[in-house]
């Protein structure tokens, strides 16, 4: 086979890469090592900042996001006995939408489907060749098992945390940074209506809780655990008993309903300085790795694609080498700004038992809460810096 960009990686960064290359008329085959079906009901993100909803609109991807997402002006911070709004809309002007990843994927698949993208699912033994040259490619074995090759002018490495591009790249683990943190979430999906009207972000001594959503049918809640604790051991009544002690304020209920999906995932920071290895382009998971709680992770890799997208647009329509030679440097301003944010709001909000954290905790949030330049500082992250 051959093409302009070979995309490794079926995920939302590797299918909006496909879909913006495509817009500015360079052609691209994506090959996945999962099913469709896997990586459409993957569940992960919710949280939508200003950026990604507008890269979504410019590829004609907003429809039903504008039409059943929620569009939030604001979120709540808690702590014991108090619960503030920080109002993005008025402090920075903006807003956010909650849609979750899964909608997302959906509308993909269905953008690549009516613009007749070659995909390749299931696919297996892939490996990058000749990344140096102007002539790279890719070969792997197909879901049936044939050996196949992709020639190309450019390998977009968009295979997430555990794929194999960013380890094809010599050395790459010289130029890594990683914090790995001691506390993950667990999350669960309930049949219930929210029972806030924007996000809520509780402090508790016995750990951070998440009120979230994904319409106003389903909640997506989440609790601060060990992340070595094991599911089996999170009855439903369990979590909501704690949901309940963690989010609970005078003169409110938590609504509880039917659990239909719940996981426990682990929190690290990651970021790989080497975004790029001659005609290999890193982008999203596969460069970086944020912890949930400042709803980063699939908006660092929307940032990503629409950097990456217009460098390869300009060196493979116009031969201008520039763009392509400092996409990791500009990428790398965005990514160290969500890096450091998501940072600040996981040491803000989960708790370790230690007394001196919890006064500190407190202090930043009653600051962030009562002051307005404080409070702004963070709505223009939350909803995300311009590019
Ligand atoms: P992805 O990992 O989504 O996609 C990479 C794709 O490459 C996968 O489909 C994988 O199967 C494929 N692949 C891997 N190796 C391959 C190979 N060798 N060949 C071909 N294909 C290969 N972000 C938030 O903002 N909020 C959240 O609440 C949140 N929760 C998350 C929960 C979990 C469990 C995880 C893992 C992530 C979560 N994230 C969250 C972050 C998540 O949304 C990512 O930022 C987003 O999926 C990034 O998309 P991709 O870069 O496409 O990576
Ligand atoms: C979600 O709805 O899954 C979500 C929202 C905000 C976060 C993390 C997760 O910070």
């Amino acid at each position: 086979m051959k093409t302009q960009v070979a995309i490794i990686g079926g995920g939302p960064t590797g299918l909006l890469l496909s879909r913006y290359l495509a817009k500015h008329g360079v052609e691209s085959i994506v090959i996945e090592d999962r099913s469709r079906d896997y990586v459409m009901t993957r569940i992960r993100a919710g949280m939508l900042e200003t950026g990604t909803v507008e890269l979504l609109d410019e590829l004609g991807l907003a429809d039903r996001l504008y039409k059943e997402g929620m569009e939030h002006e604001g979120i709540y911070l808690q702590w014991p006995g108090e619960r503030h709004h920080i109002n993005f809309k008025q402090l920075v002007g903006k807003t956010c939408w909650v849609y979750g990843q899964t909608e997302i994927q959906h509308d993909l698949h269905v953008a690549c489907d009516a613009a007749g993208q070659e995909i390749h699912y299931e696919v297996s033994n892939v490996e990058l060749h000749d990344m140096e040259s102007t002539s790279p490619y890719v070969t792997f074995t197909d879901k049936d098992g044939n050996a196949q090759r992709i020639d190309c002018d450019v390998i977009a490495g968009c295979d997430g945390f555990w794929g194999v591009s960013r380890k094809s790249i010599p050395d790459v683990e010289k130029g890594t940074f990683e914090r790995v943190y001691p506390y993950g979430w667990l999350g669960i999906l309930a049949r219930v209506k929210p029972s806030a009207d924007e996000l809520i972000y509780a402090w508790h001594p016995d750990g951070f809780a998440l009120l979230s959503m994904r319409s106003p049918e389903v909640s997506r809640l989440y609790i601060q655990v060990d992340p070595n604790d094991d599911i089996n051991n999170w009855p439903d009544d369990r979590i909501w008993d704690e949901l309940d002690k963690r989010l609970a304020l005078d003169g409110w209920t938590l609504e509880r309903g039917e659990v239909f999906e719940k996981s426990i995932v682990a929190m690290r920071s990651f970021v790989s300085s080497t975004m790029q290895h001659g005609r290999l382009f890193l982008a999203g998971d596969s460069a970086h790795i944020v912890p949930p709680t400042g709803a980063k992770g699939l908006n660092l890799a929307v940032s990503d694609v629409r950097i990456l997208g217009e460098s390869l647009v300009a060196l493979l329509n116009d031969g201008n080498e520039e763009m392509a030679a400092t996409y990791t440097n500009r990428a790398l301003t965005k990514i160290w700004r969500a890096t450091h944010f998501s940072y600040w709001m996981t040491s803000m909000l989960h708790t370790t038992g230690d007394r001196f954290d919890y006064a500190m905790q407190l202090s930043q949030l009653r600051h962030v809460t009562m002051s307005r330049n404080a409070a702004a500082n963070l709505a223009e992250n939350y909803c995300g810096l311009p590019i």
